[in-house]
């Protein structure tokens, strides 16, 4: 066993810390604050190679392993965790999705523009009546000559303004349940496909959110990913990867959080002395400390057992779980020891609680993870 990172994961850290402070962390707070979605910045990360990390080069991406993703988008989402969320979904929700599914021609078409960030990916699976139960889908693909018509509404689509392509599941036949779901690639701007506002949310402000459209959306049957019937297959071991990534921009809100609390408990004089001299705060620095080490450990597993091609759903739901409630612990822990002037805006640690708060929701809530840990360790 060997917990040593190598030269290239040491420089990619660097890389991504570097970035991320001198670049990302000047706007952060008034991008949070006015919901401003970080188009230059997420230009500088695909010249980084950071939105097509563990793509092959072959098809754009730098050909890195998963060790490296989550190290990156730690560092990332330790600044902004809304950059990192528009990272981890165009690496690992959509870019690895097609590279394990899609056919040489979708490859050809639109892995090569998303593995270098030259274009945005979306991943669209959840509706209104179709969260946790994804299968519940209504969103229908109707089979017509060589095409299929598409029609539903899709909700919650991180990346939904901002990207350029789609992927998105859709009922083949709709008698067959899970069964009958089929996975495809659409473009933006296709006739009958429209999106929604900006949803208006509590943190990642400055990633999009939003409804998505389809009204007899035609979509030639080349756009199909997979075979029709496999696209809860796809949406589920694609989503096993997405959960490392949510894993990794959770540790690194948790890590900002501890970061910020030794640094104003060290600077905040009350009765006298510096916070930091106070058993109370040391405590609470040294659980959020014991935390994070044991999330990274987790995140660094289940990364390496994917690396490995070894089943790692069961590591990747332990690691979004576990980091995500120790952001959620860390980041409320570091307002408390902020006091008032972390509940104001310009503190810039009431952002961390907020964004801590999705990573218990999203791509699968820690209530899931709990369902696929659990189904995978009685069976
Ligand atoms: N990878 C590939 N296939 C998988 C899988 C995985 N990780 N997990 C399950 N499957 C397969 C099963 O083997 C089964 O196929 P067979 O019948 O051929 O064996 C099929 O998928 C259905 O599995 P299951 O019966 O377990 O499905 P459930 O409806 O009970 O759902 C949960 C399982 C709850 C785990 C799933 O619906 C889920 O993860 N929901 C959350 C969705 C989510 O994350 N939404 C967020 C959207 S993105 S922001």
């Amino acid at each position: 066993m060997n917990f040593k990172l190598s030269e290239e994961q040491l420089l990619i850290q660097k890389t991504a810390k570097e970035f991320a402070e001198t670049e990302l962390a000047p706007g952060v707070v008034e991008r949070d604050e006015k919901k401003i979605w970080p188009k230059e910045f997420i230009c500088k990360m695909s010249q980084l190679g950071f939105m097509g990390m563990m793509t092959s080069s072959d098809w754009g991406g730098e050909s890195l392993d998963t060790i490296s993703y989550a190290i990156a988008l730690e560092e990332i989402s330790r600044v902004d965790a809304s950059a990192g969320v528009v990272m981890s979904v165009n690496n690992s929700l959509v870019c690895s999705l097609l590279e394990k599914f899609g056919s040489d021609y979708i490859k050809k078409k639109y892995l090569n523009l998303l593995a270098t960030g030259e274009k945005i990916g979306a991943f669209s699976l959840s509706e209104p009546q179709a969260g946790s139960d994804a299968s519940n889908m209504k969103t229908s693909a109707v089979k017509k000559d060589d095409y299929y018509e598409i029609t539903g509404i899709k909700n919650w689509v991180t990346n939904g303004i901002n990207s350029d392509f789609v992927i998105l599941f859709a009922m083949t036949e709709k008698e067959l349940g899970y069964k009958g779901i089929s996975c495809f690639i659409i473009e933006k701007g296709w006739d009958g496909f429209d999106v929604g506002h900006p949803e208006n949310k509590l943190g990642i402000r400055s990633s999009d959110t939003c409804e998505l459209y389809f009204d007899k959306v035609k979509v030639p049957e080349s756009n199909l990913i997979g075979s029709e019937g496999q696209g809860f297959k796809i949406a589920l071991s694609t989503l096993d990867g997405g959960r490392i990534g949510i894993a990794a921009q959770a540790l690194g809100i948790a890590q900002a959080s501890l970061d910020a609390s030794i640094s104003y408990s060290k600077q905040r004089i009350q009765f006298k002395k510096p916070l930091s001299e106070n058993q109370a705060i040391q405590y609470k620095i040294s659980d959020m400390a014991i935390e994070i080490e044991a999330a990274r450990l987790l995140v660094w597993k289940a990364a390496w057992k994917k690396d490995q091609k070894q089943n790692f759903s069961h590591l990747a739901s332990m690691a979004k779980v576990y980091s995500s409630e120790v952001a959620m612990k860390a980041s409320t822990q570091c307002v408390q020891i902020h006091g008032g002037y972390g509940y104001m805006r310009e503190s810039g640690v009431e952002r961390l609680m907020r964004d801590a708060k999705i990573t218990q929701i999203y791509e699968g809530t820690s209530e899931i993870q709990r369902v696929v840990i659990g189904r995978s360790i009685l069976k």
